[in-house]
């Protein structure tokens, strides 16, 4: 259990991961609920329950989505890059009310981490990740349970 408060600057690392680092840990529903409420109640920094644009913009970024959803550098013009944020909030905020509820939070990540899964294939990648993202989440929870398996 880490005890970092959420203030502490993103760090990032470069870590390998492959599609199955990804797919076990979106089904493992106890460590990805579990990240879901976490990162919800973090970006949820007014506390109403819901994401704004605004909240929600954080994790846009760092869900490395350009990278590898879009397959487009991150270095956009900015017009282009607000139109993609746009329609991906759109896509979050199934029932269209202007903000994105945990039950939408968590289905819209899982479909997106899926994606990448997809995208990634069975070949393992090198990636740059924020402490704290669900890439990251999904690394050390790999890590762990190679740690676990070399202790028996
Ligand atoms: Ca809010
Ligand atoms: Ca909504």
């Amino acid at each position: 259990m880490r005890l970092s408060a959420g203030e502490a600057e993103e760090k990032m690392s470069v870590e390998v991961l492959d599609s199955t680092t990804i797919v076990s840990f979106v089904e493992d529903e106890e460590a990805f609920n579990g990240s879901i409420h976490d990162r919800f109640a973090r970006l949820d920094t007014d506390r109403d329950g819901f994401l704004s644009y605004a909240e929600l913009l954080k994790e846009l970024q760092s869900l490395r989505v350009f990278e590898t959803h879009f397959g487009i550098d991150v270095k956009t013009e900015p017009d282009e890059l607000a139109r993609v944020y746009d329609s991906l909030f759109v896509q979050f905020d199934h029932d269209s009310n202007g903000a994105v509820d945990l039950e939408e939070f968590k289905a819209e990540t899982k479909q997106m981490m899926l994606a990448m899964a997809n995208g990634l294939g069975c070949l393992p990648v090198q990636m740059a990740l924020e402490e704290d993202s669900f890439l990251k989440k999904a690394v050390e929870r790999e890590s762990a349970k190679v740690l676990a398996a070399q202790v028996i």
